[in-house]
């Protein structure tokens, strides 16, 4: 049986550490952006990393995370491609006792049990956002259902499993929420753009609320709406999650409706967090970096949270 004992963490001394960061996918601008930030923050602070990428593959990031280990990476970052599937990766740091931080997509394990703390947004938190503010533009134009297009993110991680959650929480409060179609379009615009074709031709157009997992998605989505004919914002709303300087562009354009912000770039809270492990100092099991829902009414005093 699985052990529920609290974990020794091995923190090294501040000139040992060696970060190991094991990044899920690089499929979307967020994770790229994430990466990114990541290099930063370690290159800023003077301190190496090595960054490997598991291309949405579990069995790669078990094995990408065996390497780091081998390389003697003695903390380890991880973005899970799956919250089950990344236990193995988690129990063979577990052994040596180095210290685990996840972020952005987390695990389903015990904070520290099988990893030391959590850096994400609350995604339950994001999808509340967008199902009151789905609830509200709905409830003002006079709708009494609201006939929901729900397109998902990659499946298996913390984000799309609290998403929408927290989305579907609000629907059940409301209860006149009508979940028409729920399915994947893994983050990818193009995919996005396809589903909400397939979408607005089998339902003839007759969806009021397209709600996206990102905004990648989002984007695509508006594409597809468009080339239906369909008035944004008039005869459906579309709401992303990331705050993508070109969502927030949309939204000024009226093709998005909403969204949610979502930085990627929380790289620094990470940091600290590492040096006060270092410390010595004992880590809360979860730190939710902030977001702010963004509409037309408050696009330009938010802008500046873009990337
Ligand atoms: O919203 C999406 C990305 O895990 C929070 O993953 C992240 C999500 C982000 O690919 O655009």
């Amino acid at each position: 049986a699985a052990s529920t004992e609290a974990t020794e963490w091995k923190w090294p001394s501040k000139d040992e550490l060696y970060v190991g960061y094991s990044q899920a996918d690089l499929a979307s601008t967020w994770r790229t952006v994430e990466s990114e930030d990541m290099q930063r923050a370690a290159d800023e602070r003077g301190y190496k990393i090595t960054i490997v990428n598991a291309e949405g593959d579990s069995e790669q990031q078990l094995s990408d995370v065996e390497s780091l280990l081998a390389q003697g990476c003695n903390v380890i970052v991880i973005t899970a491609v799956d919250g089950d599937a990344i236990q193995p990766a988690l129990d063979k740091c577990k052994e040596k006792g180095v210290p685990v931080i996840m972020k952005a997509r987390g695990s389903n394990g015990t904070p520290g049990v099988d990893y030391v703390t959590f850096y994400s947004s609350d995604f339950v938190a994001e999808g509340r956002y967008a199902g009151e503010w789905a609830y509200k533009a709905c409830t003002d134009k006079g709708l009494d259902t609201i006939k929901v297009a729900e397109i998902q993110g990659i499946l298996g991680g913390t984000d799309v499993r609290d998403r929408s959650d927290g989305f579907h929480a609000v629907a059940e409060e409301k209860g006149n929420f009508d979940f028409v179609v729920q399915q994947t379009a893994n983050f990818s615009r193009t995919e996005a753009q396809e589903v909400a074709a397939n979408v607005l031709q089998s339902t003839g157009g007759d969806i009021d609320v397209f709600y996206c997992h990102n905004d990648e998605m989002a984007l695509g989505v508006s594409l597809a709406c468009q080339s239906a004919g369909l008035k944004i914002n008039e005869d459906v709303y579309i709401i992303g999650v990331d705050g993508m300087y070109e969502t927030f562009d949309a939204i000024k354009a009226g093709t998005i409706s909403a969204t949610i912000t979502c930085t990627p770039k929380f790289a620094d809270e990470v940091f600290d967090g590492i040096e006060a492990g270092m410390a010595g100092e004992k880590l809360d099991t979860f730190y939710a970096i902030e977001d702010v829902p963004v509409d037309a009414t408050n696009v330009d005093e938010n802008y500046d949270l873009g990337f």
